[in-house]
């Protein structure tokens, strides 16, 4: 089950970086599973609604150090 939320990850310039994102998102308590393209510059996060937030996956990602841009 879970909530799938995709968002663009500005930034990134090498695959270290994408595992670093994919890695601290994963490690969020509620986050079932992420995955992050360093060539597309995608974040796709499946998360559990009653535990975390798609804001707090953002800031998750700004807190690393990159910048996001939410899809509409
Ligand atoms: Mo690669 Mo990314 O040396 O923050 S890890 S540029």
């Amino acid at each position: 089950s879970g909530k799938d939320v995709t968002f663009s990850v500005k930034g990134m310039t090498c695959a270290a970086c994408s595992n670093r994102v994919e890695k601290g998102l994963t490690r969020l308590e509620g986050v079932e599973q992420a995955d992050v393209n360093l060539a597309t510059e995608k974040a796709t996060v499946r998360y559990q609604p009653e535990t975390v937030s798609p804001d707090q996956l953002v800031q998750k990602v700004k807190d690393l150090g990159y910048d996001v841009e939410t899809e509409r």
